[in-house]
């Protein structure tokens, strides 16, 4: 059976064609739109080989030409593109590696492999330990400690994989477990149950039916196709590495177990060791085999077939998997007040997304249809605005036409309402990039930080404070600037932010970008703490990205909150009146 080929694969397959054009100093325009190929369509939650295998046309997707739709037929159909192949010939493995590593670009990796025939890491860290890697031009002792440091640390540092990066590899695998001979119940747990942003490993549990023999489970899930390593294989448990380097653990349980498992195995640790100091307060032990009383002869399992019978019979209600980090989830829910927390269901609309008129690859119809065939009743369109020129920000002017047209559009009720909006930069001295004559008519205006980065948190800090002083701020996108494994979030205070929120009536964002999951999980409990509002985003680019808000309720749910604490839960009009600063949040 071939396997199938998932966007993550897709993604993967692009990103080593910038790196690889990138080595060969290829147009950077070329190379830059492979990374945005990548990009996209790893934030993709439609299977895009499965729907092309339909015979279905390819999606309307932001940044891909005729050329590059032609490459992901190419890559999905036949799982191999003749292009990175050549590549691959020209360029030896493992050296795209080495731009990984900080301070290393094309130029350097480039004199590292031709002079030193240095084709990975590991060759590299030998090199600069040897002393051979300082004579190389516009090298020295300096660089050649740096490189061997940041190779130390880069050798160090185990993987880990965004959340819908690991949820596409674990789907197909828990559908493949659902096959295997004499299973009965499969479920993913760990971070990946939590909705954690970032995932080590994926873990997996399965039971059994009468008779069944565990051994089999674990000789098919080793089977798999798509598995690269074997780590370990028996009649309980197996461990495989997958081919793009994700592992998984399996473990097979007594279904009077499953319960108990599925809750050890989803921990967090930190919360499992809460949980079993609880039981021993009892006189009771729990373990990943269910909870026993141990005050009798032999042991007695009075709890472990569900995880609601192991946390009833600890005096808790029913803990979902979102909260379980040891963030004080356990003290409340033994007086029974946990959150009912928010589902993807709850949400009445998004505020914040891109046509055709920015960077985005639909038209505001399309996008309207789109958000309507979501669930969504309303969406606010905020482009660029006019510094971000990469991406056709709007000046006053583009902006009152949009405008116009969103009028005549919405006059006509078909798809979701649209809202007329802006995403305007904040620019370096936390002034906006339009005037307040243009922002002042928009239903929703939307501040966000896309430039100066890396300045101090002083200086950060004030800047976005000034820009939340703007009277017709009514949302603050992104708040950290984080792309999770690309760019750290810039240096800010997040409270000072929070706060000045709050006494200017400004919601904050959850951009649910794959990406960016920005506010994270803590930021979200600190808003909801300081009472402010906040608004989960699809930061929609094309008509798919809808299906991301489902990563944005994630986080929202690890952040504790509740319907009531989303914006864009309001219906239309009563998140008009909060617009219009009649009505607070
Ligand atoms: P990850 O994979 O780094 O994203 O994070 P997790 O939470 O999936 O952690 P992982 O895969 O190491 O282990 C899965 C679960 O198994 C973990 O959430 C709790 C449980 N677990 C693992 N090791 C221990 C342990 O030493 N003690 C306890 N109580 N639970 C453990
Ligand atoms: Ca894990
Ligand atoms: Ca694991």
């Amino acid at each position: 059976m071939p396997m199938p080929i998932t966007n993550a694969d897709l993604a993967a397959a692009f990103e080593q064609v910038a790196d690889l054009l990138e080595l060969q100093e290829a147009n950077p325009f070329r190379v830059r739109a492979y990374r945005n190929a990548a990009r996209v369509v790893g934030a993709l939650r439609l299977d895009l080989a499965a729907h092309l295998g339909q015979g279905k046309a390819l999606p309307k997707l932001p940044g891909i030409g005729t050329d590059l739709a032609g490459k992901i037929r190419e890559l999905a159909t036949t799982g191999h593109l003749a292009l990175l192949d050549r590549l691959r010939k020209q360029i030896p493995a493992g050296v795209t590696e080495l731009l990984a590593l900080p301070g290393l670009g094309p130029k350097r990796v480039r004199m590292l492999y031709e002079e030193l025939q240095v084709h990975d890491p590991a060759q590299l860290l030998r090199a600069a330990r040897d002393g051979r890697v300082r004579n190389l031009h516009g090298f020295g002792p300096r660089t050649e400690e740096n490189i061997a440091q940041a190779i130390e640390r880069h050798l160090a540092a185990h993987r880990r994989f965004k959340l819908a990066v690991a949820a596409q590899y674990a789907a197909p695998l828990l559908a493949h477990l659902r096959k295997a001979p004499g299973v009965d119940t499969v479920a993913a747990a760990g971070s990946l149950r939590r909705c954690r942003d970032t995932v080590g490993d994926v873990d997996l549990l399965a039971t059994l039916r009468d008779g069944a023999s565990g051994d089999a489970v674990c000789r098919h899930f080793v089977d798999y196709p798509d598995v690269a390593q074997v780590l370990q294989q028996g009649g309980t448990r197996a461990s495989v590495v997958l081919k793009s380097g994700l592992q998984a653990d399996l473990r097979v349980v007594p279904q009077a177990s499953f319960g108990a498992a599925l809750l050890y195995f989803t921990g967090a640790k930190a919360h499992n060791i809460r949980l079993r100091a609880l039981a021993l307060e009892r006189r009771l032990r729990l373990n990943e085999y269910g909870l026993f009383d141990t005050t009798r002869d032999g042991e007695r399992a009075i709890a472990g077939a569900t995880e609601a019978s192991v946390y009833e019979a600890l005096g808790l209600s029913f803990i979902p998997p979102e909260l379980r980090e040891d963030r004080g989830e356990i003290e409340v829910a033994r007086s029974g007040c946990l959150p009912r927390l928010i589902e993807r269901e709850d949400l009445r609309g998004d505020l914040h997304a891109h046509t055709r008129w920015s960077d985005g690859s639909a038209s505001l119809e399309e996008m309207a249809q789109a958000a309507q065939a979501s669930g969504l009743q309303y969406l606010a369109i905020s482009e660029h605005s006019r510094r971000m020129t990469m991406a056709h920000g709007l000046d006053p002017a583009r902006l009152a036409q949009q405008c116009a047209q969103i009028e005549r559009i919405n006059a006509r009720e078909q798809g979701a309402q649209l809202l007329t909006g802006i995403e305007v930069d904040i620019l370096g001295d936390g002034t906006l990039d339009l005037p307040d004559a243009a922002l002042a008519p928009l239903d929703v205006v939307i501040a966000a930080v896309h430039s100066n980065f890396d300045i101090s948190r002083a200086r950060q800090t004030a800047r976005i404070l000034a820009a939340l002083d703007n009277p017709h701020v009514r949302l603050l996108a992104h708040p950290l600037g984080r792309l999770i494994d690309r760019r750290e979030p810039y240096d800010v205070d997040m409270l000072a932010v929070v706060r000045k929120c709050k006494a200017r009536g400004i919601a904050l964002e959850l951009n649910a970008h794959p990406e960016r999951l920005d506010l994270t999980d803590l930021h979200c409990r600190m808003a909801k703490d300081e009472g402010v509002p906040v608004a989960i985003n699809a930061d929609a680019h094309a008509p798919h990205d809808f299906d991301n808000l489902v990563y944005g309720i994630g986080q929202a749910r690890r952040g504790w909150l509740e319907k009531a604490d989303v914006l864009n839960t309001r219906p239309l009009a009563q998140l008009r009146r909060w617009l219009a600063r009649k009505e607070d949040a």
